[in-house]
């Protein structure tokens, strides 16, 4: 029986964090024995605000390093960068012309990226969710797991596809699902508890990056926000506490019960320095691996031989879709 398809992204954007870990690439790792995976270094989407040549294209090879060292295995899943295939600009330009403004006008990142200026931020920018329904949609895909934040754009790629299969009344694209895990779908902030944890925050202590080292997650962590009950229960209402604790609760596998118990007396200093031993032993592997994987000098090949295995199924779709509106 074919296994149903899954298809991610990440941005090569600065460093990835727990939050990219917990809410999306764990995820991505565990889906692998399941489904038909391909992931993507979404370089195209970065450079949508301003990057540093050079730096942009260390992180694009950082960000695919990382996903191999967090366990996504090429034997199983397909990992290339986005600007290899062309085909992906290609199909983003054809749904532009098949997308309201109006759609784009609601999306919320939109709204808080350019929070800066609407008139001074990028075309791109403000087309980014068309370029994400283009990656999605190429590859006739099943399931895109993400974080919270990406719901509305995996939304409107299903709109997208949907307007688009009945205008040529043919099912030309195959209407995506999003899958999110519900309890880490939005990590927070650890000095800002009121937004996501995020890799362009200016906050330096705010993201728990996964090559931080043993004593810098320490030091994140102990000046991690919280308030002035000191009681540790998982209390949604109590945002600072309660996001420490769904960080302990999924990198421990306890209980949130037996999390409680374990700590029924604690002061929050004792539980930040179990939470911080507790993050800094879990991110040792990976941050071990990636020494390994980047020494090794493998990743541009990996990357190469990805774009090759992704690059026919993305150009037979996007000649599927020439044919159908009358192009070449
Ligand atoms: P930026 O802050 O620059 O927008 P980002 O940290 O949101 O970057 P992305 O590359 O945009 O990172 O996201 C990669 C994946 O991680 C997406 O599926 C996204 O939804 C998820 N993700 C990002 N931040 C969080 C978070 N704080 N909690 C849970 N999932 C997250
Ligand atoms: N916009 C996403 C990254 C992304 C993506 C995708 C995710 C680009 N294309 C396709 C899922 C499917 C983000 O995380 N910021």
């Amino acid at each position: 029986m074919n296994k149903k398809r899954v298809f991610s992204g990440i941005q090569p954007s600065g460093g990835i964090h727990i939050g990219n870990y917990l809410g999306a690439i764990k995820n991505w790792v565990d889906f692998q024995k399941d489904y038909d995976n391909i992931f993507c270094v979404v370089d195209l989407h970065t450079i949508t605000v301003r990057q540093d040549p050079k730096i942009l294209k260390e992180k694009i090879r950082e960000t695919a390093g990382l996903l191999l060292a967090c366990g996504i295995d090429v034997e199983k899943s397909v990992l290339f960068a986005q600007s290899y295939i062309s085909a992906h600009s290609e199909l983003a330009w054809i749904l532009n012309c098949f997308t309201p403004m109006g759609w784009l006008e609601k999306m919320t990142q939109f709204k808080e990226k350019a929070a800066g200026g609407r008139e001074r931020a990028s075309v791109g920018l403000f087309d980014y969710p068309v370029l994400m329904a283009a990656d999605i949609l190429l590859y006739d895909t099943d399931v895109v797991p993400v974080g919270e934040d990406q719901v509305q754009h995996v939304e409107l790629a299903r709109d997208v596809a949907k307007r688009f299969n009945s205008l040529y009344e043919k099912d030309i694209f195959k209407i995506p699902e999003v899958k999110i895990k519900k309890e880490t779908a939005r990590v927070m902030g650890l000095s800002n508890s009121e937004k996501k944890m995020s890799k362009s925050d200016a906050g330096e202590n705010n993201a728990i990056n996964l090559l931080d080292t043993p004593d810098v997650i320490s030091k994140k962590i102990m000046a991690a926000a919280t308030d002035s009950e000191n009681k540790i229960l998982f209390d949604i209402n109590r945002p600072a506490i309660y996001n420490l604790l769904v960080i302990y609760e999924s990198f421990s596998g306890l209980t949130k019960g037996e999390i409680e118990s374990k700590f029924v007396d604690g002061k929050y200093a004792d539980f930040k320095k179990d939470l911080a031993e507790l993050v800094a032993e879990k991110l040792k592997p990976i941050r071990e691996k990636y020494k390994e994987i980047s020494e090794s000098g493998e990743i541009e090949k990996v990357l190469k031989q990805g774009a090759d295995k992704a690059r026919p199924m993305a150009e037979a779709k996007l000649k599927e879709v020439k044919e159908v509106i009358g192009l070449g």
